[in-house]
């Protein structure tokens, strides 16, 4: 599945990210926890240079807390600052700021040796619907900024003053101009990085279903109360009657059968389904 997806508004949040990076010290990049390597966008590379990073692999509520814990030993051996978050819920974005504070620690003991009380200013970057507005509101305590469960609800960036003088800018997700490996396509994909109507949602479904057999086995089954067998097909068949989406003629409804699915998988009503962990060869 080959996605071309880049909508005009992204270029545009890529130019205006560009120049604002300018105004920050730092990046807080976000992730989602059921595929952090796919959220990597290549194209924030040359927008963050040097800068200090501090990773927030968010809505670490809908991943297994064993997972969470490989994916964090993955990024202390990588040397990366990194933060597991569940910005609906607030848990553990606290600890986001302490984390951002030990990522500025220099720029901040430089100031403090002048005498001078900085506030410390951060960009919140990353793909498309991986809940950085949603964090920023956790952070203010506030609903600062709009969140919703699509790709592309940010338009434009916003600066969100907290209590404790730090200043965030949200910006509006973005993803790189073409996915070429398959599987973070896919991935990106079932996450609703990419607005669904530009996908095909059956075949997206299908693969899901594929996966979920072989990694998950049974999940399916006790979801849509249906018996698995190894041909996917014929699995998408059985959700679709047990749901009863079936058209005139007894012809199955594959499009509300896929959208059903993957609605499911994203709002973890299958489950703590990860889509990627470290170690994987596949
Ligand atoms: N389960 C869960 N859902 C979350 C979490 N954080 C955000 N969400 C949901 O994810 C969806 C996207 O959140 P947003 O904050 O709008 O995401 P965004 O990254 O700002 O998206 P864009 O502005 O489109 O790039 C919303 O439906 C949120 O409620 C989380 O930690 N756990
Ligand atoms: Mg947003």
């Amino acid at each position: 599945m080959l996605i071309q997806w880049f909508p005009g508004h992204m270029t545009k949040a890529l130019r205006a990210m560009e120049k604002s990076i300018q105004k920050v010290d730092s990046v807080i990049y976000m992730l989602d926890a059921r595929a952090p390597f796919s959220c990597i966008n290549p194209e924030f590379e040359s927008l963050i240079k040097n800068r200090p990073v501090l990773y927030v692999v968010n809505k670490a509520d809908l991943v297994e807390k064993n997972d969470v814990d490989k994916w964090i030993d993955f990024f202390i051996r990588e040397g990366k600052k990194v933060v597991f978050a569940s910005s609906i819920s607030g848990k553990n974005v606290s600890t986001i700021i302490s984390a951002l504070t030990d990522v500025n620690k220099e720029k901040l003991k430089r100031n403090s040796d002048k005498g001078v009380n900085y506030s410390l200013k951060a960009m919140v970057i990353g793909m498309p619907n991986t809940g950085k507005s949603t964090l920023i509101n956790s952070l203010a305590k506030d609903k600062k900024t709009v969140t919703g469960n699509k790709p592309g609800v940010t338009r434009s960036e916003q600066w969100i003053r907290l209590s404790n003088n730090m200043v965030l800018l949200d910006t509006p997700g973005t993803l790189c101009h073409s996915i070429k490996v398959e599987r973070t396509a896919l991935n990106l994909a079932f996450l609703g990085s990419i607005r669904d109507a530009v996908l095909d949602m059956e075949g997206l479904a299908l693969k899901f279903i594929e996966y979920c057999l072989r990694k998950y086995p049974g999940v399916l089954a006790n979801r849509y109360k249906i018996e698995e067998c190894e041909n996917g097909l014929d699995v998408f068949d059985r959700i679709a009657r047990a749901r009863g989406f079936v058209i005139k003629g007894g012809e199955v409804d594959y499009t509300r059968t896929a959208n059903c699915i993957t609605d499911d998988f994203r709002k973890g009503r299958l489950g703590k389904l990860i889509l990627e962990l470290p170690d994987d060869k596949e």
